[in-house]
């Protein structure tokens, strides 16, 4: 398919293939796409990694309220209709974790993991627990659903629950390692899901997060960590 196939140097006859080559060589690389909507927090986990690697890029909005993640051009990017989708150079990307992985990769510098294996599955793991077992639970296309066939405001307590039972759990896991970020004093992987998933909590679902902040040292500097982006 149009996403798999990479570069496509192979269609050009010989002579361009070098030009190319050679023009590509020096030209400055391009920067970054990221494909994302004002207040999607997955979206958000991507412009926080970008701008702690101090990674220039440019942003196109997808105005999820108006569809937008339905049009035919940016389902090419994103099959599933979701966004962030990042695309740089020929590599198409349209999961937050897969592209923070990808980051971390391919930007080595502010690495978001640590070395040591322990704390580095801690933040994969917390990281999964957000993108896996908080948010799907209150994406747009289900909280809809529950306002129709439920009720007006019956999607609210669902998310609150959803949200307390997930930060319980990290609450169980960061202690002892918690400083003035979730796994210590540097901002992390974790922090990257964490912050959005908060700034959500509190300016959207009306959810008291004051009891999963007593074990950070700033919440008011965990918190501006959401600023970034
Ligand atoms: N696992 C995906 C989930 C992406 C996702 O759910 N994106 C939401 C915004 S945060 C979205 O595009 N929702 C549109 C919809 O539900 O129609 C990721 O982490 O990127």
């Amino acid at each position: 398919t149009e996403r798999c196939r990479g570069p496509l140097l192979h269609w050009l006859p010989a002579t361009n293939q070098s030009e190319l080559r050679m023009a590509s060589a020096e030209a400055p690389a391009a920067r970054p796409i990221l494909y994302s909507y004002w207040r999607s927090s997955c979206s958000h986990r991507v412009r926080i990694a970008l701008n702690l690697k101090g990674i220039d890029y440019e942003y196109r909005a997808v105005n999820l309220l108006k569809g937008e993640q339905s049009d035919p051009e940016f389902m090419k990017l994103n099959p599933m209709k979701f966004v962030p989708a990042l695309v740089d150079g020929d590599a198409v990307i349209g999961d937050s974790y897969a592209i923070a992985l990808y980051l971390e990769d391919k930007y080595p510098q502010r690495p978001l993991l640590p070395q040591d294996l322990k704390k580095k599955a801690l933040n994969i793991q917390i990281a999964s627990i957000v993108c896996s077992g908080i948010q799907p639970l209150h994406n747009l296309t289900l909280v809809r659903f529950i306002e129709q066939k439920v009720g007006t405001g019956e999607s609210i307590p669902w998310v609150q629950q959803q949200i307390d039972r997930g930060f319980t759990a990290v609450e169980n896991m960061i202690k002892g390692c918690a400083g003035k970020f979730a796994m210590g004093d540097e901002v992390q992987l974790a922090d990257v899901f964490l912050a959005p998933q908060i700034f959500a909590a509190v300016t959207r679902y009306q959810t008291d997060m004051v009891l999963h902040f007593h074990l950070l040292s700033s919440p008011q500097l965990y918190l501006s960590l959401s600023l970034m982006n």
